[in-house]
């Protein structure tokens, strides 16, 4: 099965309320989407405003390895403004349910001929071209197979079959598209809404039905409740199907990059790409998760390059506990062990226990100094200041991270952010601060090491 990805998330994406990309974010979306290696990128509508055919423009200059597309009515004017931006592929849209032919007063005749014309037009021009019957799902089933018949045969190489207001669950999809790829013979793209939850579910049945191609946006983003997430549906297609996309391990920086230009943060519950989503808290996951990751996992969190967390709280067990003070190289009688859990478990305001919290905890149940055999650690505390317009809460994020960093705060004053590193060279330090400062958004760092350390806290 080869499944192609068109990202949206420069034209469908930026009809996401609140949302508008600089032209300079959108060539760094577009870069990134091309790393990742997304077939095609769906790169704006040039009829909606100069800047977005600008965007464009400049997305075609940088002559990226996925397929360049612009969006357009079916509508002359809008077709030749996608063609002087020089793309690869003109993707032509036009309502096909009852009420959108009245609404546009349009016969089914009138409108299979404005689809013809376009599509021809396009064509004659050079561009390869991608139908869509709007609105598909609502149709009426033999007016979008003659439509889309007709624009195949006027040149269009692909049919765009979208699930436009999010109503179509998995099942009928997959019937549906089943259905339109034995009609029609062609490729056919599916394009799904959120509405009802359904974006990834339903892109996944839609390839199950003969779909070879499905439409994402990074973080989901899109109109109302956006479309099909590109990360969740990528990484379902692998575990499901097995069948490779894009490079998974590129989607948590991309995901990152979209939340700080769209300035919509993705919730800590976010598949593949939140904060949570390779956490385990509860005890008995934690123990079953330290012996057999499979337990609780449904795929490693490696295939996307990030890593299993196991989170110290009151929920904690002694599994957990006993495992995580091991990798800090302590080990304590079975007692002394419950005794920090029992300290765990009476501060059930902490939230979630650092590695100096645990050690600090276990050195008082043992009563005296530990033995501990981790490397003597250095640790510095960074001020991190942030252009004036990026999302500070995108670049503390993205800090957290970085490996070594073991606490990430956003502050107010002249910095923008405090980051405590714990490292056990001067080396890697140096390293970590690189990495800091490479993110985009930072301007500057100024670094202390910290000698002595004074605790108050119980
Ligand atoms: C729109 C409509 C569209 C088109 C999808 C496509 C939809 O926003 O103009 O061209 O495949 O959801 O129907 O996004
Ligand atoms: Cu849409």
């Amino acid at each position: 099965m080869k499944v192609k990805i068109l990202d949206t998330t420069l034209r469908e994406g930026e009809q996401t309320p609140g949302v508008s990309f600089s032209i300079d974010a959108k060539v760094e979306i577009a870069r990134k989407l091309d790393e990742a290696k997304v077939d095609m990128i769906e790169a704006g509508h040039p009829a909606v405003s100069q800047d977005v055919t600008e965007a464009i423009k400049r997305i075609v200059a940088e002559r990226l390895d996925a397929e360049i597309l612009a969006h357009s009515r079916a509508l002359i004017t809008d077709v030749e403004a996608a063609l002087a931006c020089g793309v690869d592929r003109v993707a032509i849209f036009l309502g096909i349910t009852e009420k959108k032919l009245q609404a546009m007063k349009m016969t089914e005749e009138k409108a299979i001929e404005t689809a013809v014309k376009s599509v021809q037009y396009a064509r004659d021009h050079g561009a390869k071209v991608r139908f869509t019957a709007e609105d598909a799902t609502r149709g009426n089933y033999d007016f979008i197979v003659r439509i889309c018949r007709a624009a195949i045969e006027a040149g269009a190489d692909r049919i765009s079959i979208p699930d436009t207001v999010g109503i179509t669950p998995p099942n009928k999809m997959k019937d549906l598209f089943s259905r339109l790829s034995r009609d029609l013979g062609a490729e056919l793209d599916a394009h799904c809404h959120n509405d009802l939850g359904f974006a990834v579910a339903s892109a996944i049945a839609a390839v199950e039905g003969g779909a070879t191609a499905v439409h994402t946006t990074v973080n989901g983003i899109g109109e109302r409740a956006g479309i099909t997430p590109l990360e969740p549906f990528a990484v379902a297609l692998k575990v499901l199907h097995n069948v490779d996309t894009v490079d998974l391990t590129k989607l948590p920086e991309l995901s990152l990059l979209l939340e700080k230009h769209s300035g919509i943060p993705v919730s800590p519950l976010q598949p593949i790409v939140g904060e949570n989503a390779f956490s385990h808290k509860g005890g008995v996951h934690a123990a079953a998760v330290i012996f057999d990751p499979q337990t609780y996992e449904a795929f490693p969190p490696s295939i996307v390059g990030r890593q299993r967390e196991i989170v110290i709280s009151k929920y904690t067990g002694k599994v957990a506990l006993e495992d995580r003070l091991k990798r800090l190289g302590v080990a304590l009688t079975e007692e002394e062990l419950m005794k920090v859990l029992q300290a765990i478990k009476e501060r059930p305001e902490v939230r979630s226990y650092r590695d100096v919290d645990l050690l600090e905890l276990a050195e008082k149940a043992a009563g005296k100094k530990l033995e501990i055999q981790v490397p003597k650690k250095i640790e510095a505390l960074v001020l991190v200041k942030c252009e004036s317009n990026v999302y500070t809460t995108a670049v503390a994020r993205r800090i957290l991270w970085i490996r070594g960093v073991s606490k990430v705060l956003e502050i107010s004053g002249d910095f923008d952010i405090e980051v405590l590193l714990n490292v056990e060279t001067i080396n890697q330090m140096n390293e970590v601060l690189e990495n800091i400062r490479k993110i985009k958004g930072v301007t500057g760092t100024n670094t202390r090491i910290i000698l002595k350390k004074f605790n108050n806290e119980a």
